[in-house]
């Protein structure tokens, strides 16, 4: 059988790299590929690592039939434009959960306790004129998490180890979960004092964190952000750490990536991370694995491991 020619949107591990050169022809749009190689691909490895996947490069991939992105988050592909191509999407759910949840936490604890302004202390010398000055703490916090999905569950349960209350908002009450539920999220930001937003990006998701929200999570209030910088009010978070509307946050996605607004790197209650939630070495080569064996299974069975729900299409079991 002839290997089906996939296009690889932005380098990926190499290992991965390794994998799709085993079981396809592979074209690096990185490299520059011309439109008649371009008019031959029928898979594509996306990822948010590289720019978005818009209409534009689907009308130049006529027989593009599948995208699998490197990533549980899709929001760099335009969706209506794959849909309405009848485009199967893939993701990577399931492999990275774990991975975030303990990235999420690290940040929360590291914003409370100040763990790099402390570092830096040690580093500069300061210790030896006295000691680093009290930290706020995670005890007797109660945690609301924005989005308990596949992750936000996953931080839950870590959560539930740290002896602290938590509640949760998304769109609807999940009938199984104990933790109580808030239909929006200022209401949720009333109720709590640490806010985790780890829902998905897009149009239905921008600036659900805004300066309402912010100011109902209070003075004493930390927002962690580790979903899509779209997710927050930038503008609004910037003003709030400014004039101590909240009291601190902990960032691993921007609104512009790679681009870090002057304003937040000014800012001494904030801890900025530059988008490593997943990035360990075994789950990022997990995550290529599922995809490469994404694009494997359509092409050999016509049942992808694990599409995205807007293509409706059955996973393979
Ligand atoms: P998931 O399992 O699909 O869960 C998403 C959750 O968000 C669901 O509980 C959903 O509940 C809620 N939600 C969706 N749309 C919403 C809306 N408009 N308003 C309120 N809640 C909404 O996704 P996941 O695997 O946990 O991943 C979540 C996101 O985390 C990804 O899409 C990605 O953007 C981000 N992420 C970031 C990193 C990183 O490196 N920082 C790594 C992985 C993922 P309802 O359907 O009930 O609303
Ligand atoms: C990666 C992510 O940064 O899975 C996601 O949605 O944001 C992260 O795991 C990204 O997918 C790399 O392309």
């Amino acid at each position: 059988m002839t290997r089906p020619d996939v296009l690889v949107a932005a380098p990926l591990p190499p290992v991965t790299m390794a994998a799709l050169d085993d079981a396809f022809v592979v074209h690096r749009l990185w490299e520059g590929v011309a439109d008649d190689v371009l008019s031959r691909v029928r898979g594509m490895a996306a990822s948010t690592l590289a720019g978005p996947v818009r209409d534009d490069l689907f009308a130049r991939l006529p027989a593009l039939e599948v995208i699998a992105n490197f990533g549980v988050g899709y929001d760099n592909i335009d969706m209506v434009a794959a849909v309405a191509r009848g485009l199967v999407v893939t993701n990577t759910a399931g492999v990275l959960d774990e991975e975030v949840a303990d990235l999420t936490i690290g940040l929360l604890l590291a914003t409370l306790r100040r763990i790099p302004a402390a570092e830096r202390f040690l580093r500069d010398g300061l210790w030896r004129d006295g000691n680093f000055p009290l930290s706020p703490s995670l005890r007797g916090r109660r945690v609301g998490i924005i989005g308990l999905g596949g992750i936000g569950k996953a931080i839950a349960r870590r959560l539930d180890g740290f002896a602290v209350d938590i509640a949760y908002h998304g769109r609807t009450r999940q009938g199984d979960v104990g933790y109580p539920w808030y239909p929006s999220v200022e209401a949720l930001a009333g109720a709590c004092d640490v806010l985790i937003a780890i829902v998905p990006g897009g149009a239905s998701t921008r600036h659900l964190v805004d300066a309402r929200v912010l100011a109902a999570l209070g003075p004493q209030g930390v927002l962690i952000n580790v979903s899509r910088g779209t997710v927050v009010d930038e503008a609004a978070l910037i003003a709030a750490l400014q004039a101590g509307t909240i009291l601190a946050s902990g960032l691993d996605v921007f609104e512009r990536e790679h681009d870090v607004p002057e304003a937040l790197l000014a800012l001494d209650n904030v801890v900025l991370l530059p988008h490593i939630g997943s990035a360990s070495a075994i789950t990022r080569q997990a995550m290529g694995r599922l995809m490469v064996d994404n694009l494997v299974a359509w092409f050999e069975t016509g049942r992808p491991l694990t599409p995205v729900p807007e293509t409706r299409i059955m996973p393979s079991s």
